[in-house]
């Protein structure tokens, strides 16, 4: 069981249905149909291929992204979208879907203020769509479903979504005929542009075309993207070796080495969705960080700061830090998804759901040298506990970064009162075009649809509720967790947040202010296969 999750009694429905009101009979009849489930997100795929013993592969570095040109104020990169293969289990080829030829893609280092133009070219056998995930970034270049890059060879006419035209699509072959009038295709190439005026942080690109998501993030479409700051820069936190990103995922491998997914369709051409088994999201046995097996990092026993990235699709993972002699080390968080905190908040362990970011400073000094210090999965069973090591090698020169107490002042302060309106928003299981899906409000995604309409500057509470685990994310801005379960937030959800995981059964408050852009934006579960199946809504900011 790599989580516990999804054991909503009827009674506890009932009760969220009484909290807001808004589950109807058929829909608990579908809630409580997914409650006799087993208590997992999905179901865990296995690994045939020979796994290597934990801490043994090296922790990589994604590569910094060199830009092809800094003229003109903005800085200009190239990323082609292809296919490749690369060793992540010993001895093995796995075959990729990659952003510029690795997994994780080159990482993109920006500067707050300054606008990075991407031109991500499609050499993949299907379309694709970039999204950057927090980023606060014009309409147009926010990677919208339908958004799509066709590659050279794609037979469809722009205007006709791949699959919609009867022949499978949205609904899983049920041909809803559902076509979006408002999608802006382009063959080949797409400039992306980010302005990155925005709180530094650490946000990630990913593919996000509509019900297609899942597989093509398994398939490695996903990298960095860091937003950094001179008064970041000024505090004195861990930086240069001492600054380590950590995007960790999990996958599953046949024999040979190639990545298992249970897709219905394997060329991800026609048909979306995944096998029955795995509805409620796809687990892998074996956790890569940075795309490596169970890594290992050597390194001197000094303070660290670890940008986390949960770039799962389904897993949800609780991380503590073990010293071999059975202590915790301290995680001081310091930012959240949008950024740095007020000021410190020391955990002993830290929940880290779909598509959330944690920085975290971990001092190593507490460690002897010449052990290890593990970071630990407490929601996993088996060798999905494991999750990497950092071998504490040498002493650490002179250690004088530093953790200050105030570490930001800009942090936004709206209060319940600036709220001009309130909506409610459930997420829960339902059925799509005759199949089994995941809803927002009762209904599936359909681009044609414009769900929230929010004047630009307007400042709202949104309630959520789910039935199981849901990762909400919204596109555009970020925002604050008001309260959870009816009752204050929990210390991993302060600051500035961009996706926010509702535990199954719960309710939390969230309020934010819509500026930035005007246009059509979206709002979802960044469990990625609930994302495919249907579980999205748009927004539109007028
Ligand atoms: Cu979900």
């Amino acid at each position: 069981m790599p989580e516990p999750q999804g054991n909503l009694t009827r009674r506890q429905i009932l009760g969220i249905g009484g909290a807001f009101g808004l589950l109807t009979t058929a829909s608990l009849a579908g809630a409580a149909a997914l409650a006799r489930r087993p208590a997992t997100t999905g179901a865990e795929l296995r690994t045939a291929a020979a796994l290597p013993p934990p801490y043994q592969v090296p922790l990589p570095l994604p590569a910094v992204a060199r830009p092809v040109s800094t003229d003109g104020g903005t800085d200009r990169y190239e990323i082609v979208q292809r296919e490749t293969s690369a060793e992540i289990l010993p001895g093995l080829r796995t075959p990729l879907w990659t952003y510029g030829g690795s997994f994780p893609g080159p990482t993109i280092e920006a500067r707050r203020g300054r606008p990075v133009t991407v031109t991500h070219r499609n050499e993949l056998p299907v379309p694709t769509v970039v999204h950057l995930h927090g980023g606060r970034t014009p309409a147009d270049s926010d990677g919208y479903p339908t958004d799509l890059v066709l590659p050279a060879a794609w037979p469809q006419t722009p205007q006709t979504m791949p699959g919609m035209d009867g022949a499978g699509g949205h609904g899983g072959g049920t041909g809803t005929g559902m076509t979006d009038p408002r999608a802006v295709t382009s063959r080949l190439r797409r400039d992306y542009t980010f302005p990155n005026d925005q709180r530094p942080t650490l946000l990630w690109y990913h593919d996000h075309r509509m019900d297609f998501t899942a597989p093509a993030l398994w398939r490695g479409l996903a990298g960095l993207h860091i937003v950094r700051d001179d008064a970041e820069d000024a505090l004195g936190l861990p930086a240069g070796p001492h600054e380590i990103p950590l995007m960790i995922t999990d996958r599953a491998f046949t024999a040979d080495g190639a990545l298992t997914y249970p897709s219905l369709d394997p060329a991800l051409r026609d048909r979306p969705g995944v096998t029955e088994p795995h509805l409620a999201g796809v687990l892998g046995d074996v956790v890569l960080v940075n795309g490596a097996p169970w890594p290992v990092h050597e390194t001197d026993a000094a303070r660290h700061r670890l940008r986390l990235l949960n770039a799962s699709n389904a897993r949800h993972y609780e991380l503590e830090a073990r010293t071999e002699d059975g202590r915790r080390l301290d995680l001081v968080q310091i930012g959240a998804d949008q950024g740095l905190l007020a000021a410190p908040v020391t955990h002993r362990s830290l929940p880290v759901a779909p598509a959330e970011r944690h920085d975290l400073v971990v001092d190593f000094a507490a460690a002897p040298v010449g052990s290890l210090v593990r970071i630990v999965n407490r929601l996993g069973t088996g060798r999905t506990r494991d999750v990497m090591a950092f071998r504490i090698a040498r002493p650490a020169p002179a250690d004088d970064s530093r953790i200050p107490p105030r570490l930001a002042t800009d942090l936004p302060d709206w209060r319940r009162e600036d709220a001009v309106r309130t909506r409610d928003f459930a997420f829960r299981a339902g059925r799509m075009n005759g199949g089994h899906g995941w809803l927002i409000g009762g209904r599936p995604f359909d681009p044609a649809r414009t769900d929230v309409t929010v004047p630009l500057g307007d400042t709202e509470i949104w309630r959520l509720i789910a039935d199981v685990h849901h990762p909400v994310h919204l596109h555009l801005v970020g925002f604050r967790i008001l309260t959870r379960g009816g009752r204050p937030p929990l210390p991993h959800d302060a600051g500035l947040k961009d996706t926010v995981s509702l535990r199954p059964g719960e309710s939390a408050e969230i309020i934010t202010r819509f500026d930035g852009y005007r246009g059509r934006y979206l709002f979802h579960c960044h469990n990625a296969e609930h994302e495919d199946m249907g579980m999205m809504a748009n927004l539109e900011v007028v």
